[in-house]
């Protein structure tokens, strides 16, 4: 890995790297050097094929939360190679990444106060706002129907038939539940909200917090900034904030959307935005939970179907946990 770090740091100046983090797609690694430290990732190819429309995506946010001057919080501006490129190729067709290490945070992957949820929703927002002016044709559709519930209920469909019969006998009663709520997204597909330059991955844990203060200091995760609206994005955070399990937990039994966290993300998202949500998009938050939800549901157990093909898992039943923990947290939401 060495002549992967020396592509951006001075090889005198490393002193160590190990794994790090807990996402789903890309290798991540924590480089300490003498410098500082970083952030290395090996970036997924088979998800993101266009790395160069992704690496300049990033550049462009960067550049533009920069030129505001106000923004409030710190921005993840990716590291240039000796190349002057931020990513680089290996011989073996492999793509790298760095990043400047943002520290002294913290991030919640399960969020028990609302004053934790508020500077989540708030700095989400915040990020919003502050890309609105960023023509949205600038940026590149890297994972084109992303956020489209009803591509990703086709692509659970297709999944059917190719599908071992063991899995399929086990995923069957999630499949039933998914059919029986699928109107959601034909719901959300007819709704006429304006396109914004959204961040398409709100996860608690994608906002970095001030390890004291508790206040949010980074939005980081930008491989989806795209066009989309603001729906998913308050969906994401509902999704990933309410939910009193993490994703990953099969204690099933015990999830629950709290509700007070709910309201907490409701009103730090609108206190940002309020200058420029509109009155269709506000009455819509509520679909948009309902909508992100079931549609991990719906990712979660298509992958479940094609045999883990997308996400890490770390055991044979680790989607379809994840599926039914979703379920879960769709039904407390409705109730
Ligand atoms: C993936 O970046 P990461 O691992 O946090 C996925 C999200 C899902 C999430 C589920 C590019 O996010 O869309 O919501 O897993 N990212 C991509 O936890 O598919
Ligand atoms: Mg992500």
């Amino acid at each position: 890995m060495k002549h992967i770090i020396t592509q951006f740091i001075k090889e005198e100046s490393v002193q160590s790297n190990e794994v790090f983090g807990a996402g789903h797609i890309h290798d991540t690694y924590k480089v300490e050097t003498t410098e500082g430290n970083f952030i290395l990732q090996r970036i997924n190819t088979t998800i993101f094929k266009d790395v160069l429309g992704v690496m300049q995506n990033i550049e462009q946010v960067a550049s533009h939360l920069q030129q505001q001057g106000d923004y409030p919080m710190e921005i993840l501006s990716p590291c240039y190679s000796k190349e002057d490129k931020s990513y680089y190729q290996d011989s073996d067709d492999s793509y790298w990444r760095m990043f400047p290490f943002i520290e002294n945070t913290k991030v919640y992957v399960t969020i028990e106060q609302p004053e934790q949820a508020y500077p989540i929703a708030y700095a989400f927002g915040t990020f919003i706002g502050a890309l609105s002016d960023l023509s949205s044709e600038k940026l590149a559709i890297t994972l084109p129907d992303f956020h489209n519930g009803l591509y990703r209920l086709g692509q659970l469909k297709n999944a059917i038939p190719n599908a071992t019969p063991s899995r399929l006998q086990l995923a069957k009663e999630s499949l039933d539940f998914i059919l029986q709520e699928e109107a959601v997204f034909k719901e959300v597909a007819v709704l006429k909200l304006p396109t914004r330059i959204v961040h398409n991955d709100t996860k608690a844990d994608n906002i970095l917090l001030d390890k004291e203060h508790l206040q949010a200091k980074c939005v980081i995760d930008l491989d989806t900034v795209m066009p989309g609206t603001l729906l998913s994005d308050f969906g994401d955070m509902v999704r990933t904030c309410t939910n009193s399990e993490v994703e990953d937990s099969d204690n099933f039994s015990a999830i629950t959307m709290q509700r007070p966290i709910y309201e907490a993300l409701e009103t730090g998202f609108l206190d940002a935005l309020q200058d420029s949500i509109n009155p269709e998009e506000r009455s819509a938050l509520y679909l948009g939970a309902k909508w992100i939800i079931l549609e991990q549901a719906v990712r979660f157990l298509a992958d479940f179907l094609n045999n883990d093909s997308y996400y890490k898992t770390h055991y044979p039943m680790h989607n379809l946990v994840r599926t039914k923990n979703q379920i879960m947290l769709y039904r407390s939401l409705i109730r």
